[in-house]
């Protein structure tokens, strides 16, 4: 998939042969095909227009480095545009509230929330000392508790005890109850999905943030959400209020442009990602790393690096490779 991209890349890159600065047709062309290797990633397209118009704005006017095509420095500008987009600042779970604290995970139905939970509560356990409650909110599913409290016997991680017909909201709060009686820093709750967005759940959703009061709230979603990211990421945002992003299945085929999707419309920082369904399998998000897996051209990228290392090398007296050499 990425060679085909990469040829048709290269053609209309090599097509382009001005010097000076980006004009207004070198920056069109070479953006209709970030365009499509941005679609080709997931990113939603609503998302993509947005991003492309920043990149023009940025784009048209900036000067070419020595040696590289202005298509290849419009590839830079957009990689770098992404990682700016994707957060610069590196953000994790935030735990700077008084125990206990309570983090709330939502989202779809078979997202990972479960999953994650189980992760966020080991690395908290192992990595940060914390003592950690998980409870299980989800009452619509018999065996969604059930798989929560296997979790926590095969991590180690306390649960709270399952008391069946009580409401989400009351199990909330017997969780919080339960983790200041226990001596717990932290609580996770484990909240239920369905497969779309509905109206039961959204008031559930806030229901229980009500109830609980979490620090943080964060989206489980599916690295391989595409159109739909920017609808699930809005929605529970403007309804619940989310105050981050885990993007689950990162070992997956999918190149994450959910990430850059439900990013650009909350604001909100991805926090952490999935890659595989191991415990231990939970990473943390590196914006460039991403950025380089939506784009897809991570050579183009490192090539305007080369150059503009060598263009650095030159303006602080050193000679760089390229001196001497004829070029004009
Ligand atoms: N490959 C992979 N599978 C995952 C990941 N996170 C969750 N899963 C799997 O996705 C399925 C649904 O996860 P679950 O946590 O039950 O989703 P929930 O309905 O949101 O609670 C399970 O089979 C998990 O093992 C991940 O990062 N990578
Ligand atoms: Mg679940």
């Amino acid at each position: 998939m990425f060679e085909s991209l990469q040829e048709r890349l290269g053609t209309i890159l090599n097509g382009l042969t001005g010097r000076g600065a980006l004009s207004d047709a070198d920056v069109s062309a070479a953006l209709r095909e970030v365009r499509r290797a941005l679609l080709e990633a997931d990113v939603a397209l609503e998302v993509v227009r947005a991003f492309t118009d920043r990149v023009r704005e940025k784009a048209v006017g900036a000067e070419i480095l020595k040696s590289i095509k202005p298509g290849q420095m419009v590839v830079k500008i957009v990689h770098d545009e992404l990682v700016e987009m994707l957060g610069t600042e590196s953000s994790t779970v935030d735990l700077n509230a008084p125990a206990p604290v309570v983090i709330m995970m939502v989202g779809l139905q078979g997202s990972g929330k479960t999953t994650t939970s189980g992760k966020i509560a080991l690395r908290l356990t192992n990595r940060d000392r914390k003592k950690v409650l998980m409870a299980s909110l989800d009452t619509r599913r018999p065996a969604a508790q059930e798989q929560l409290r296997q979790l926590g016997v095969q991590t180690g991680v306390d649960t709270l005890p399952i008391i069946s017909g009580q409401s989400p909201v009351d199990i909330a709060a017997r969780a919080v109850q339960a983790a200041r009686l226990g001596g717990h820093d932290v609580v996770i709750l484990d909240t239920a999905g369905r497969t779309h967005i509905d109206e039961p759940l959204m008031i559930e959703m806030a229901d229980i943030k009500k109830k609980a009061n979490p620090h943080e709230i964060l989206l489980v979603a599916d690295a391989l959400t595409g159109q739909d990211a920017v609808n699930l990421a809005r929605n529970f945002d403007d309804r619940v209020g989310i105050t981050g992003l885990v993007l689950t299945r990162m070992d997956g085929d999918g190149r994450g442009g959910a990430a850059l999707s439900m990013r650009a419309v909350t604001g909100k920082p991805v926090k952490l990602i999935g890659s595989g369904e191991k415990m231990t399998e939970l990473e943390e998000f590196h914006p460039r790393r991403i950025a380089d897996r939506i784009l897809g051209m991570g050579d183009i990228v490192s090539l305007v690096e080369k150059a503009a290392e060598n263009i650095d090398a030159e303006k602080s007296g050193g000679h760089g490779p390229e001196d001497g050499q004829g070029q004009v």
